[in-house]
């Protein structure tokens, strides 16, 4: 089975948390958590980021924003154990590029036009805000604009009519509520935080629940920094939640995707094997049989490699099913929405 290349894109304002978020993400996965396992292609890379994160453990010193036209880009490799599943391809830019202009910088063209080849988009919502409005829903229009619901939304929606345009499949989402140490209140816990932004996600980001997409709704944190921490925090609050699952999400919803055109493929071979048999029975029959026998012989040969397709199909989409069911463990309990509804 070859291994398939997911592109991954992640869209939030300035400061929502999304390279800090990258730097957890790889230091849980390069560990390995339940079996999975990441690293980069490039070792120097995978030495780059540990560097950055090991200054967060060590130091407590935060990442640096990411500035115009210095976007990073990172090869991942996807593992269960020593099989690959996945390579990943990420870029870490500044959240400004989001809803900027063309001209103020090439970051800006490059995400649009990476967007439509995405297989998957997080929608990163900063904690901190949806706390804002869990505290007070009537600020609905000034966290949207916080959070540039209306940028991403439009990002979105022209990256899918695009992706349809070129005959490809809707990507996956995935709605990242960074920070989640700020969703707790003085009488809500992080848990009905949650379910409370779930029940307003309709209001909060109306994209998500559009016919045709699935959307993963997941808090992370990479500690309890509160609210206001400026470039460095206290080492002894890194404590990070949930930041592997929008991955295993990605991962899980491709695969999922690609069983149906995999079924396809099944049925093709079965139905040219049966084709093919029926040939060599009918050319088989009567007097005239004894002067066909090359004509079988080369049809024997269509039908053994009709035959080796459909084991190596059956055993394809088998693997692929086994993997679905493992990965769907480590979502268990968190929310997702298919076609506008809401499934648990
Ligand atoms: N409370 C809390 N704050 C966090 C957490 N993760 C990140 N932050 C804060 O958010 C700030 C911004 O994080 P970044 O990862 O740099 O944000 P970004 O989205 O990459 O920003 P740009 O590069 O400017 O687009 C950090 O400096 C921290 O102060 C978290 O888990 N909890
Ligand atoms: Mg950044």
């Amino acid at each position: 089975m070859t291994t398939p290349d997911l592109t991954l894109t992640m869209l939030g304002t300035t400061s929502s948390g999304k390279t800090t978020f990258l730097l957890g993400m790889y230091d849980i996965l390069s560990t390995g958590v339940h079996g999975y396992f990441t690293f980069t292609e490039d070792p120097d890379q995978g030495v780059d980021l540990r560097d950055a994160w090991d200054l967060l453990v060590d130091e407590g010193e935060l990442p640096p924003p990411n500035v115009a036209d210095s976007s990073k880009y990172y090869r991942f490799v996807f593992n269960h154990g020593f099989t690959p599943l996945v390579t990943i391809d990420w870029m870490d830019y500044r959240g400004g590029a989001l809803d900027d202009r063309k001209d103020s910088g090439a970051d800006v063209s490059e995400l649009r036009t990476r967007l439509e080849r995405s297989d998957s988009i997080y929608l990163v919502l900063d904690g901190g805000s949806v706390a804002v409005w869990l505290d007070d829903p009537s600020k609905l229009a000034v966290i949207h604009k916080r959070l540039k619901v209306q940028a991403m939304s439009s990002q979105v929606l022209q990256a899918v009519t695009n992706r349809k345009k070129s005959g490809l499949p809707n990507p996956s989402l995935a709605v990242l509520i960074t920070k989640a140490d700020l969703l707790r209140g003085p009488d809500r816990s992080v848990g009905q935080a949650l379910a409370k932004v779930v029940e307003g996600l309709p209001q909060l980001l109306p994209v998500v629940w559009a016919e045709g997409v699935t959307t993963f709704v997941c808090p992370v944190k990479v500690g309890d920094f509160g609210a206001n921490s400026t470039g460095v925090v206290d080492v002894s609050t890194i404590d990070p939640v949930g930041l592997h699952r929008p991955l295993i999400f990605s991962l899980m919803h491709y695969l999922s995707e690609g069983l149906g055109a995999h079924e396809a493929q099944l049925a093709r071979a079965t139905a040219g094997h049966s084709e093919t048999e029926q040939q060599i029975a009918t050319l088989s029959q009567g007097f005239r049989a004894y002067f066909r026998g090359r004509q079988v012989i080369q049809l024997r040969g269509v039908a053994d490699s009709y035959w080796q397709a459909i084991a190596a199909g059956q055993r394809d989409i088998r693997s692929d099913q086994d993997l679905i069911t493992q990965l769907s463990q480590e979502l268990a309990g968190h929310p997702i929405i298919r076609d506008g509804k809401l499934e648990l």
